[in-house]
């Protein structure tokens, strides 16, 4: 048997020789994943999850991923990284240890937990990079089953890039879509529903992916009896397989973890099919152990039964390749022991390393501080409680740099109302330390280069005397056609978006003019419509993924959230995805075609943009800038608002509107109204209402909530009226509460107000359905107009007299 395999290696064109040098690595991975868990639990770092028990499947995977790739993964696949190049062991370390330089750890610069691998893609200056000359890796993510949907768009774009002509030119992102995407997950991720979606979606997307499942048995404690119907995720999976050549589906492989030359002819069979066919493929590696157990964050003792900890230590993946080798002669057990001693080596002299580069800093910042404070002494009248302070100082032996900052703090405190040279350097250290660390974990978060939204220049719609009065919808027609007209990489796709042209009609026509791939129909999957976006833009293309209503992108919610919006963070600035979601919200009918959950999609999707235009032609504008842009952000067009008449401009496709800046949409001296989107309109109708009797509000329609009037509009309206009202259809401390925030406290607007400044929201319920329902679950001018009265009546009953106490 055994010698089959290596006849089979032979005939496969695998050099016999790299078997010990897969060897060394396997061994020295599992090596760095047992100093791991030795430095968590000595204290010197958090915490530790390690790719132990997963080494062969991944050095097989690694075999036959090549340039332009990209794996989608996780917190496993550290021999995998390895094994490419793309992570040294020091690195692996130094994530370990949260080492916040870039240099030490490319993935994250500190910023994620250990085994969150990540590639660059863009350079210093946010541009892209040549992707096909490199190995990618998107950014990991903790919540399970996170790298599923975009992996969607990761394999996709490789059938966009192979079956759109017009992308051809587009050498540094792709090689006429020869590129694979690796997705690989744990068989206890497998019960999540993100999983089945993205697999499903993936098989109709006719894609190229490779999906390994790592089959340990177990998700943390929890057998595959309480997760999975049927234990064995393959045979669930038999559905997807394809049933004859040129059909569609998937190819399922099944091999255990433990056989190195199985491995590696599952992984090359599965790899020359999904690259030459472009079907995707699902390799489930059965059989897998994890020596160590889930995480330093217990022990596998309490939850595996001593037979199964047994079998775990037989099948491990290691000792078994080690057996593999000495049975097929390939190399003597002496020279195996040597392999493993050099692996024990490098993987202390790695840790050493890592550490004295990960500490040195630190304590070349701690020594500063001791000798500014030793500087003090001298000076100040505190000379014991300083000194006492300079020991607390040099007894750190390894030091964080909160407790750095802490003893800066406590010094400053200290010598309050003191002025020498040496407290002004301490005030100077504070400034930088604040400034550095801030940058440290805080930079990245939008893009700080060309490609920022923020810096793209305005350009004023145009209108002449032909301009033509035409249906809200026919605007956001023209301005999607012109956008497909003049960047290929525009992609655009959703429910009902391709043969319908939309269920609102803006894309109506255009499935026609660019064919199928350009505007297309996806099913009803709004997660993986997102991941479709994250993965393509990932990949250098423009997509526009339309989610149908507003109260339906809450099932896309988390990963906008967990991955879009902090990919470009977390990644410390080497990674975008610069996707476009549009979708349609605010009222119409009942409670699920009348969503304003701005609160809750604002608070959660901080690093993307988020635009509330009041009109389609407004809309126009901003879809025009993004687009200009390498940033993702998030339109929500009016929902009633695409049979109201608006004027066409002459320049439909280049007029942009810039993010952050309110429109004074009705100028008055007498109070400040500040509105979004639909209520737009209803404000402005109260407004009328409010002239009759005298009053004249300044109506201000913010245009976008994130970025938020970056050029103080609303302030320097406040500072004319002193009142101000705060409204949209949110829930009772919602966005209303969020614009009142941003005024109020951070932009210091107290300070000018002469009224209690007020919000006016929608009810707390969800809005009930019909006319009246909308009208008593939602704001409407008679609210607007009472509101205004009663603080106009409170600051001059006399002039505006009480109308509504009875
Ligand atoms: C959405 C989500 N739920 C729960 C967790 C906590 N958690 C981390 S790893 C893990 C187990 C995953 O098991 P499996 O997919 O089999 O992968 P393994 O760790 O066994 O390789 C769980 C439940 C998480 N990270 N994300």
């Amino acid at each position: 048997m055994t010698q089959d395999y290596t006849k089979q290696i032979h005939a496969s064109g695998i050099d016999i020789d790299n078997v010990l040098a897969d060897y060394q690595l396997a061994v020295t991975s599992r090596q760095v994943s047992l100093i791991g868990r030795r430095e968590v639990m000595s204290g010197k770092a958090k915490f530790g999850i390690f790719g132990d028990g997963k080494e062969l499947a991944q050095i097989a995977m690694a075999k036959v991923f090549k340039k332009g790739d990209f794996r989608s993964g996780y917190y496993r696949d550290q021999t995998f990284m390895f094994a490419k190049g793309l992570l040294t062991f020091e690195q692996y370390f130094a994530q370990l240890y949260a080492h916040a330089d870039e240099s030490a750890d490319p993935s994250s610069a500190g910023r994620q937990m250990n085994n969150h691998f990540a590639t660059r893609t863009i350079d210093q200056n946010g541009k892209w990079l040549n992707l096909v000359q490199m190995y990618n890796s998107s950014a990991d993510l903790s919540p399970v089953g996170s790298q599923m949907p975009r992996l969607v768009g990761l394999a996709y774009a490789s059938r966009i890039y192979r079956e759109l002509e017009q992308l051809q030119i587009y050498e540094q992102f792709s090689e006429r879509g020869n590129e694979i995407a690796f997705g690989t997950v744990g068989n206890g991720t497998c019960a999540e529903g993100m999983f089945w979606e993205s697999i499903n979606a993936i098989g109709v997307l006719k894609s190229p992916a490779i999906i390994t499942i790592l089959d340990d048995g177990y998700g943390i404690s929890v057998p595959n009896e309480y997760a999975l119907l049927n234990q064995n995720i393959s045979d669930l999976l038999l559905g997807f397989q394809r049933q004859a050549p040129n059909e569609e589906g998937y190819e399922i492989f099944i091999v255990p973890g433990w056989d190195y030359p199985g491995l590696l002819n599952t992984f090359m069979k599965a790899e020359k099919m999904t690259r030459s066919e472009h079907i995707p493929s699902i390799i489930h590696v059965t059989e897998v152990t994890q020596p160590q157990g889930h995480s330093t964050s217990g022990s596998h003792e309490r939850y595996k039964t001593r037979k199964r900890m047994e079998w775990e230590k037989e099948f491990d993946c290691n000792s078994r390749f080690r057996e593999w080798i000495l049975s097929n002669e390939i190399s003597s057990s002496d020279e195996l022991d040597l392999i493993e001693k050099r692996a024990k080596e490098d993987a202390e002299t790695a840790r050493k390393k890592a550490w004295e580069e990960y500490s040195s800093p630190i304590i070349d910042e701690k020594n500063t501080l001791e000798n500014i404070i030793e500087l003090l002494i001298g000076t100040s009248l505190h000379q014991d409680k300083l000194f006492n302070l300079k020991s607390e100082v040099k007894s750190l032996i390894s030091p964080y740099r909160r407790d750095i900052m802490s003893y800066v703090h406590k010094a400053l405190v200290l010598t309050r109302g003191e002025k020498s040279q040496a407290r002004q350097q301490l005030l100077n250290f504070n400034k930088n330390y604040l400034t550095e660390n801030q940058r440290r974990y805080g930079s990245h978060l939008y893009s700080e280069h060309d490609d920022s939204a923020l810096k793209v220049q305005e350009i004023d719609a145009v209108y002449s005397s032909d301009s033509k009065l035409v249906n809200g919808f026919e605007i956001l027609n023209a301005c999607f056609d012109a956008a497909l007209e003049r960047d290929p990489k525009v992609i655009i796709f959703g429910q009902d978006v391709g043969l319908l042209g939309g269920v609102n009609q803006a894309l109506r026509g255009l499935q026609d003019k660019y064919g199928e791939l350009r505007v297309t129909d996806t099913g009803i999957r709004e997660l993986t419509i997102v991941g479709q976006a994250i993965g393509m833009a990932m990949r250098g293309l423009r997509p526009i993924a339309e989610l149908q209503y507003l109260d339906y992108l809450i099932y896309a919610l988390q990963i906008m959230s967990d991955d879009l919006a902090t990919l470009r963070w977390r990644t410390n600035g080497s990674q975008k995805a610069p996707a476009i979601l549009r979708t349609r919200g605010h009222r119409l009918e009942g409670i699920w075609h009348s969503g304003s959950q701005l609160a809750g999609i604002i608070n959660l999707v901080r690093g993307m943009h988020v635009l509330v235009p009041r009109n389609m032609t407004q809309a126009a504008g901003f879809y025009n800038a993004l687009l200009k842009s390498e940033e993702p952000g998030l339109i929500i067009e009016v929902l009633n608002g695409y049979r109201i008449k608006e004027t066409m401009p002459e320049n439909i496709g280049e007029f942009c509107l810039p993010l952050g800046v309110p429109e004074i949409i009705q100028p008055g001296n007498d109070i400040t109204l500040v509105t979004y989107g639909a209520m737009c309109r209803i404000v402005l109708e109260a407004s009328q209402s409010l002239n009759s009797v005298g009053i004249k509000p300044e109506v201000i329609d913010v245009r976008t909530l994130l970025p938020f009037d970056i050029k103080s509009i609303i302030l320097e309206s406040l500072r004319k009226t002193s009142r101000i009202v705060f409204i949209d259809e949110d829930v009772p401390g919602g966005a209303s509460a969020y614009m009142l925030q941003k005024i109020i406290d951070e932009q210091g607007g107290y300070y000018w107000l002469d009224s209690k400044p007020q919000t006016i929201s929608a009810k707390s319920h969800r809005p009930a359905y019909g006319s009246d329902g909308d009208y008593w679950s939602k704001p409407n001018k008679e609210i607007v107009f009472k509101k205004v009265y009663g603080i106009m009546n409170e600051v001059n009953p006399i002039k505006y007299p009480d109308i509504f106490s009875s």
